[in-house]
């Protein structure tokens, strides 16, 4: 492609381009539209896509005073509410934590991350702020340069070019920011954990007040509460299996068998309206900064969903990447953007460390090469001390809310 086949246009610059409309994109953008920094958020799907992904549900409260401090929690202060207990069932019985009793003694709020997706888009078209629906974002060139440059393919397949200062790559996972930081400029940290887990979103309302951790012979199955009509409910399953493989009849009755429906009251069963396969992998990009490109959110690091972290790492980098970002464009101080990624992977270690902890305490990972049970037997210590020990307890709660 030369210069002149690109459909260039005085408008298709900004200081910063955002590439992705996801909570850290979006809470990027807002951050720095406040604090009068020219940006441009660049997002592959349409608008009414973006908004109807339904995703996370729990925010941790570092979440929710970043969202407050910035003006940008009115939704989740009127729809949210807070929960604060988790329930475990094991073939011992079940029990209760209350977390907010315990640890820092603070609630998650529960909130869909598409109202928040929904609110975040609101509020930034609101302010004049500048986003392209429906423009993916090919590649990241020129990163290690003052002026680095994003290729990009319009929703009509014209392709495009921005210009920038600094780019920040939003966009996920398997996004173009990745892709286009060049092999051995970062170190990439990957762990398969072999666990997958089938999960649902039901038209139903929430069948216990809890998070419902079920730990069976057959599996691992999990509920947690999204809104007053519907339900998030979890299901191990073999590595491998098609999301569609399983009937709705099929689903509830091993729900109920997981979760020991018998003994402990009958689950509200409702149309299974969303259904996705989720492998649990890891993985950390170090550092998350290649001269002018910024990786954000799952684009810098990926969690098993075991342990309600992502979305809530991802708003934390992007408030620290906005801070960072103002402080050099508005205050010309590059120190921030120096630490972004030392500060920002503290907390992304700390998230995964815990997660990983999750993954070992609710899958029974004994394969046919371990026949002495030996990590049967770990698992089985390590849900006893939890349901049993005070100060593992608070160990517990603190990593479970805070990042
Ligand atoms: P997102 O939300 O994936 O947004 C990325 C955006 O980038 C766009 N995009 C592109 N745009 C332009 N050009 C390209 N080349 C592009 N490629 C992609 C996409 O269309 C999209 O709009 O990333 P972000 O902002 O980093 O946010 C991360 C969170 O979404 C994610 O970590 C959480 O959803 C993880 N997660 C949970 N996190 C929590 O904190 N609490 C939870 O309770 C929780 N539950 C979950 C989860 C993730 C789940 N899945 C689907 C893996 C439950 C599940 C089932």
């Amino acid at each position: 492609m030369t210069e002149s086949q690109y459909a260039w246009s005085e408008q298709d610059s900004a200081d910063v381009v955002i590439l992705g409309a996801g909570p850290a994109g979006l809470v990027l953008g807002n951050l720095l539209l406040r604090a009068g920094v020219d940006c441009a958020i660049l997002e592959r799907a349409d608008r009414e896509d973006v908004q109807n992904r339904h995703r996370a549900g729990y925010l941790a409260p570092h979440t929710v005073r970043i969202l407050a401090r910035n003006g940008l929690d009115e939704g989740l202060r009127r729809k949210g509410h807070e929960h604060g207990v988790c329930e475990f069932r094991t073939e011992d019985g079940r029990f209760r934590l209350d977390y907010r009793q315990l640890g820092q003694g603070e609630p998650h709020t529960v909130y869909p991350q598409h109202e928040l997706v929904t609110d975040l888009l609101a509020q930034f078209v609101d302010a004049g702020g500048r986003i392209r629906f429906g423009t993916e974002a090919q590649a990241v060139s020129d990163a290690d340069g003052p002026a680095p440059s994003v290729t990009v393919r319009e929703r009509d397949g014209r392709p495009g070019r921005w210009r920038a200062r600094f780019v920040a790559a939003c966009d996920g996972r398997h996004g173009a920011g990745r892709r286009s930081v060049p092999p051995g400029a970062v170190r990439r940290h990957h762990r398969d954990h072999g666990v997958s887990w089938l999960g649902l979103l039901a038209e139903a309302p929430p069948s216990l007040d809890a998070v419902g951790y079920a730990l069976h012979p057959r599996g691992f199955a999990g509920h947690m509460a999204r809104s007053a009509e519907t339900t998030r409910y979890y299901l191990q399953c073999e590595r491998g299996t098609h999301a569609d493989a399983w009937s709705e009849e099929r689903i509830w009755d091993e729900l109920d068998l997981r979760m020991r429906s018998a003994e402990y009251g009958a689950l509200r069963r409702g149309p299974v309206i969303q259904r996705a396969v989720v492998d649990f992998e890891s993985d950390v990009l170090e550092p998350l900064r290649h001269g002018s490109l910024f990786l954000v959110g799952d684009a810098a690091g990926l969690l098993s969903p075991s342990a309600a972290k992502g979305a809530n790492l991802a708003v934390l980098e992007a408030e620290i990447l906005a801070l960072a970002l103002t402080d050099d464009l508005v205050h010309g101080d590059s120190g921030g953007l120096a630490r972004y990624s030392d500060r920002c992977l503290v907390h992304i270690w700390r998230a995964q460390e815990f997660s990983h902890w999750m993954i070992g305490l609710l899958h029974d990972t004994t394969g046919p090469e371990d026949p002495s049970l030996f990590h049967r037997r770990l698992r089985h210590s390590r849900i006893t001390s939890l349901r049993t020990s005070p100060a593992q307890q608070d160990w517990f709660a603190e990593n479970y809310v805070g990042i």
